[in-house]
């Protein structure tokens, strides 16, 4: 019999439209050769346009969910996305402080890529308060990364990004991983971030259009990439190669934004070359 599936325990939101949240979480996973364990935080309504509305759950069922399944099953790694509310961040903070060994890649869910707010500012503190500390890698865009950093002697505006790395690092966590997508660059620029400094930098092509799900697919493909045994700094990188690919496989099925297509390998021809856009240097 073939190895079974590493399996991912992921805390997430529902998302209507399949694009982001839990349902890109599963796809990513389950397309990367894991078993996911969905925990669901909250229920959101929303199409491809926007988040219409949010129902955060009951904290005591977010950790009811994952411990049955902690219980039950091996996890090899946790992601933790959109949190829904202060008391499920100190529900789940305290269910995965009882697994000290387990790697938690973090993605700080503040808001979504159309600008709907995911987090209030008292969540912001409890992220940075009881789950930063307690995470492997930290997966910001560069918004998220500053305002996650944000100080309240920055009286002339956030500091650089390098700097942000610094400071999230400061918290607790091993790396950061700070991704480019919103800054006015022409390529994407991601940059990982370790207690030593800038690991890694890679650049990749800008892709037209606006997507919904790129950060959830980007952080539940390092969970995959580090459940199946690759080193941070590699799993780092095959996981951006794996969404750069989704998003340029992606698909418009509404009216609002592209969704990246996470089982693009089982649509495609045979790669053809000059299919890869990425000018990797590590340092
Ligand atoms: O992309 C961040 C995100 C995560 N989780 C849910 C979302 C979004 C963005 O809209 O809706 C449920």
């Amino acid at each position: 019999m073939s190895q079974p599936p590493p399996i991912v325990l992921s805390f997430a939101a529902s998302d209507s439209s399949g694009g982001a949240g839990i349902q890109a979480d599963i796809l990513t996973l389950a397309s990367m050769g894991c078993h996911p364990l969905p925990v669901i935080t909250a229920i959101t309504v929303q199409d491809t346009a926007g988040v219409d509305d949010v129902m955060a759950l009951d904290p005591e069922w977010v950790a009811d969910q994952a411990r049955a399944v902690l219980e039950d099953m091996p996890v090899h790694v946790f992601k933790i996305g959109m949190l829904g509310s202060v008391e499920i961040i100190t529900a789940i903070a305290e269910v995965i402080s009882d697994y000290p060994n387990i790697p938690l890649v973090l993605d700080p869910v503040l808001a979504s890529g159309r600008g709907d707010e995911l987090a209030s500012e008292d969540m912001v503190a409890a992220m940075r308060e009881l789950l930063l500390p307690q995470a492997t890698i930290v997966t910001p865009n560069s918004m998220e990364a500053r305002r996650l950093a944000q100080d309240d002697e920055d009286d002339d505006g956030t500091p650089p990004l390098s700097q942000c790395a610094v400071r999230l690092l400061h918290m607790g966590c091993q790396y950061v991983l700070i991704t480019g997508t919103h800054e006015n660059t022409s390529q994407v620029i991601n940059n990982l971030y370790g207690t030593d400094g800038l690991i890694r930098t890679d650049s990749w092509q800008r892709l037209a259009g606006s997507y919904h799900g790129s950060g959830c697919t980007l952080a539940s493909a390092i969970a995959a990439t580090l459940a199946n045994g690759l080193s941070l700094a590699e799993g780092v990188y095959e996981a951006q190669e794996y969404t750069w690919q989704s998003l340029k496989s992606g698909f418009r099925p509404g009216m609002g934004q592209y969704l990246p297509d996470r089982l693009f390998w089982a649509r495609e021809e045979p790669a053809a070359d000059g299919d890869k856009a990425n000018d990797a240097t590590a340092n």
